[in-house]
């Protein structure tokens, strides 16, 4: 049975180059990986995806077809890839890999929250036990108010796919040791990040983050976040490790509990 993982994250935060390094580390330690690319809009990767939406849907032709831009092309060439699950399920099937590594749309939002995301997890869930990394880019880790407020998406997101998931901390080269090492007491000491918030100049800030970091802490969603740089290698053989934990459990969470305490 293969194991699914799919990326996920902001625009930009490093959904492609992870998904290209942990094939090529999963690769040197003799596991069979497969690398599927979801994005119909992408123009180049650092990867050749085995299987590769673009193939079913491309957003230039989409375009063309429904006479509109980029971003409405994008809407609509998201949601035309649901048509196509039962042949990357297919696909997927014959591959026979280990892992699957699932790149998902720049755009993030249009695959989570509009019916795309949920339709491909249900559509391929039934024949892997699946994962999900929700990916922070490190520059927002360095601010306690947008470090809270991703923290407040990467709940969204276990809240809207009830997958087992990990938060990674990405571009973690582009941090100072301190700064690391902050983001490691935040995780671990919500009072620290307060303290943090309740420090920044803009009363508006403090104000919106702490009602974030209040949703967060008593939905406990945000659990742990592994700090990786895939340029440089650090963390990946860390995040195998959790991707490994994170499939042992169940494949669907049940957030009975915490979805009520919302
Ligand atoms: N310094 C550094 N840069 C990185 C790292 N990972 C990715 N990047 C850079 O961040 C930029 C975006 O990376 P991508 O992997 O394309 O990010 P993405 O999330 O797939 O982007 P979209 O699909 O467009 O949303 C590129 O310029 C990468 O080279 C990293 O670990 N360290
Ligand atoms: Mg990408």
């Amino acid at each position: 049975m293969s194991s699914l993982v799919y990326l996920l994250g902001p625009a930009g935060c490093g959904k492609s180059t992870l998904t290209s390094a942990l094939s090529v580390l999963m690769q040197s330690n003799g596991l069979k990986v497969v690398t599927v690319n979801l994005d119909p809009g992408v123009e180049w990767l650092p990867y050749t995806p085995d299987i590769d939406i673009r193939t079913h849907v491309s957003l230039r032709e989409v375009m063309k077809e429904f006479k509109l831009g980029p971003n409405g092309g994008l809407i609509v060439a998201v949601d035309l890839m649901a048509e196509h699950l039962p042949k990357l399920r297919q696909l997927i099937v014959e591959w026979n890999a280990d892992y699957v590594l699932v790149d998902t749309p720049g755009q993030m939002e249009l695959f989570a929250f509009r019916r795309t995301g949920p339709a491909v997890i249900e559509g391929l869930g039934d024949v892997q036990r699946s994962c999900l990394l929700f990916l922070i880019d490190s520059f927002f880790a360095k601010q306690a108010s947008s470090f809270v407020s991703m923290l407040m998406l990467a709940s969204s997101v276990l809240a809207r796919f009830r997958l087992p998931q990990i938060n990674v901390l990405t571009k973690i080269d582009r941090l100072t040791a301190n700064e690391l090492q902050m983001t490691a007491d935040w995780m671990e000491r919500k009072d620290l990040l307060l303290d943090a918030i309740l420090s920044e100049p803009n009363p508006l800030d403090r104000e919106t983050a702490m009602g974030m970091l209040e949703v967060v802490e008593k939905t406990s969603l945000a659990g742990e976040l592994v700090p990786i740089s895939a340029t440089e290698n650090r963390g990946l053989l860390e995040l195998v490790g959790a991707i490994e934990r994170a499939l042992a459990k169940e494949t669907v969470l049940d957030l009975g509990e915490e979805v009520e305490k919302y």
